[in-house]
C-alpha cells in the first residue's frame, strides 16, 4: 500500500488560535525516532483525508520539527517527509501565490515570498538530503516551515486584510 493510500490513523487539525501553532518546533534527535515513525504515516494520511498539498507537526499538536508536502497530481503521488527542515538558501526574486492553511479552513489570500529555495533536511531514516523548488513547492515548503516557527500565512498579510480574514474565519468557526 502507498503511502498515499495508508489506513494510519487520522489526527486531528488544530485550528486559530490554538496556542501551539504560535509555538517554535524543537529540532528531533535520534531519540525520537520511534514517535517519528509513528506520526509520518498519520501526518501523510491526515493531509491527503484533509485534502492539503502540506502538514506541520504543530497543527496536529506535535512540536517535534518535521513537516509532510506532496504537490504532485493524485494520479501521480510524490510524498515527501522532512525533518528538521531548514530555508539555507533563497532567491531574491519573489513570486505571489494563492495561499490556504488547513489550521485557518477556507480562508485564502495571497502571499508574496522568494520564488526560490533551497532546503537541507533528513528523511525519515535519518538521510541528510537537500532540495531545490521553485512554484506550489517552494510556497508549500516556506508554509510548512513558518508552521514550524510559529509563523502563519496571515501574518505576511497587511492587518486590514489579516483583520478581515480571521473575522471571516471566527463567524465561520462559531457557525459549525
Ligand atoms: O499547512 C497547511 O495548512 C496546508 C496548506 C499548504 C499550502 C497551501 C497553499 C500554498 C502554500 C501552502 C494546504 O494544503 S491548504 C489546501 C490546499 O491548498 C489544497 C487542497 C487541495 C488541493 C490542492 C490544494
Ligand atoms: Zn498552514
Amino acid at each position: 500500500m502507498s503511502v498515499s493510500e495508508t489506513s494510519a490513523p487520522l489526527l486531528p487539525i488544530l485550528i486559530y488560535p490554538e496556542s501551539v501553532l504560535r509555538k517554535v518546533a524543537r529540532p528531533i534527535t535520534p531519540a525520537d525516532a520511534d514517535e517519528v515513525r509513528r506520526l509520518v504515516p498519520s501526518m501523510f494520511a491526515t493531509m491527503y483525508n484533509a485534502p492539503g498539498i502540506g502538514l506541520a507537526a504543530n497543527q496536529i499538536g506535535s512540536l517535534l520539527r518535521m513537516i509532510v508536502v506532496d504537490v504532485a497530481p493524485k494520479e501521480k503521488p510524490e510524498p515527501m517527509a522532512l525533518i528538521n527542515p531548514e530555508i539555507i538558501a533563497k532567491s531574491d526574486e519573489t513570486a505571489t501565490q494563492e495561499e490556504g492553511c488547513l489550521s485557518i479552513p477556507d480562508q485564502y489570500a495571497e502571499v508574496t515570498r522568494p520564488a526560490r529555495v533551497k532546503v537541507r533536511y533528513q528523511d525519515p531514516e535519518g538521510m541528510k538530503k537537500e532540495i531545490e523548488a521553485e512554484g506550489l513547492l517552494s510556497a508549500c515548503l516556506q508554509h510548512e516551515i513558518d508552521h514550524l516557527n510559529g509563523v502563519l500565512f496571515v501574518d505576511y498579510l497587511s492587518a486590514l486584510k489579516r483583520n478581515m480574514l480571521l473575522r471571516k474565519l471566527a463567524k465561520a468557526q462559531k457557525g459549525r
